[in-house]
């Protein structure tokens, strides 16, 4: 393509191009490990508040970039904003986390309604746009939602226990109803993230952060399935914006989501060893991840020493360096500093030095 070269670092990576160095953006990159975010959060009041208030959701997103120059913003927003968007009540309580309203079992569509999605989350969009008058023309905006499975065990029992049983067992036992829930999320998530797009968003990721409890024919049918409905829905109206899938917790599965699921990069947990992924996903295409958030938190040596592990390991092919989870609000933000300068003069053997 003649205009390939003049793509953005992470958008050409996502395609599968090796770059000078591999950009790098971390996942949760904004929130309360912030002094400024903290305060912005404070001054806003609710969780809410600060997501449908778009100056505000704006700052949010690019405070990190200003910090620390990752080569993406993400916007901020939250995955629960679509049950939100559905009708269901959502709301955060500090320490706790969301606290979900119930879900009316009885009436047929659950009591939810996805007629008014677009409207429902059209301050999101509005955030969008204002990034995109901020951002540095080099670095790119990542748009995101909860994999259908994920949106759902929130739905479902709230933040539950990890096993997700009481979900699982929905699913076993009123597979109609839960069918009607799924067509809800997935319906509503390609509405939304076609909005995302069309507001400017470069890249979106989809987080399936649950995945890992699902076992055996539940991980086709609830992970993947649902996740390629999206893909193959935005592919036909947006077939350049690349996908990023994150199955959390799901081993060597994540081979099969990769080959399966449509997404054109997967992002890898920090349990997974970069060794077999670089050997058994990188042939598909780009790789994203995996530092331990725990190493972030800890800084120094150890740090640097791992992150240089994983940048080597991938070395052959296409990787957007990012940890393999969220960072965690106890990681101080010097080592953030560290690392991303680090990562911001690391060059692939054999490629030009730094412009
Ligand atoms: O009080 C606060 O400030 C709320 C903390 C917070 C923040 C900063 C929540 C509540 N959501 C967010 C923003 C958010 N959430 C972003 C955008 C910011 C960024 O990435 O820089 C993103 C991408 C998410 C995604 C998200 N929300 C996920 C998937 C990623 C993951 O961490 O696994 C999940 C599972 C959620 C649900 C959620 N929202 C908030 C909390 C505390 C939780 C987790 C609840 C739980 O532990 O189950």
């Amino acid at each position: 393509m003649a205009d390939g070269a003049k793509q953005k670092l992470l958008i050409r990576t996502l395609k599968g191009e090796r770059g000078e160095r591999p950009p790098f953006w971390y996942m949760r990159q904004a929130g309360r490990y912030l002094p400024e975010y903290r305060e912005l959060r404070a001054r806003m009041g609710g969780f809410w508040d600060l997501v449908f208030s778009p100056e505000q959701a704006a700052a949010a997103t690019l405070q990190p970039l200003e910090r620390f120059g990752m080569d993406a913003a993400i916007l901020f927003s939250d995955i629960l904003v679509i049950p939100h968007a559905l009708g269901q009540e959502v709301s955060f309580h500090p320490k706790v986390g969301p606290v979900m309203g119930p879900l009316d079992l009885a009436a047929p569509n659950l009591g939810l309604s996805r007629d008014h999605t677009a409207e429902r989350l059209a301050l999101i969009f509005e955030t969008i746009r204002i990034v995109k008058t901020k951002l540095p023309e080099d670095k790119a905006l990542i748009g995101f939602a909860g994999s259908p499975w994920t949106v759902i065990t929130y739905m479902v029992e709230g933040k539950g226990r990890p096993e997700k049983e009481e979900t699982r067992t929905f699913w076993r036992e009123d597979r109609q109803r839960f069918e009607r829930l799924i067509d809800e999320v997935v319906e509503a998530t390609v509405v939304y993230l076609e909005h995302q797009i069309e507001a400017g968003a470069e890249a979106l990721q989809l987080f399936d952060s649950w995945a890992g409890a699902l076992q055996g024919d539940e991980f086709e049918a609830l992970c993947i399935a649902p996740t390629r409905r999206i893909t193959s829905a935005l592919k036909k109206r947006h077939p350049g914006v690349p996908l990023i899938g994150y199955p959390k917790g799901v081993g060597r599965r994540t081979k099969a989501y990769f080959e399966d699921s449509g997404v054109d990069a997967v992002s890898i947990d920090w349990q997974t060893d970069p060794v077999w992924a670089a050997n058994e996903l990188q042939p598909l295409g780009c790789v994203q991840g995996n530092l331990e958030p725990a190493l972030l938190a800890g800084g120094g040596e150890a740090m640097l020493k791992a992150a240089e592990h994983i940048l080597r390991t991938f070395a052959n092919g296409p990787h957007v360096f990012n940890l393999g989870h969220g960072i965690t609000p106890d990681v101080p933000p010097e080592n953030v500093a560290e690392l991303s300068a680090f990562l911001r003069g690391w060059r692939r053997e054999g490629s030009k030095a730094a412009q």
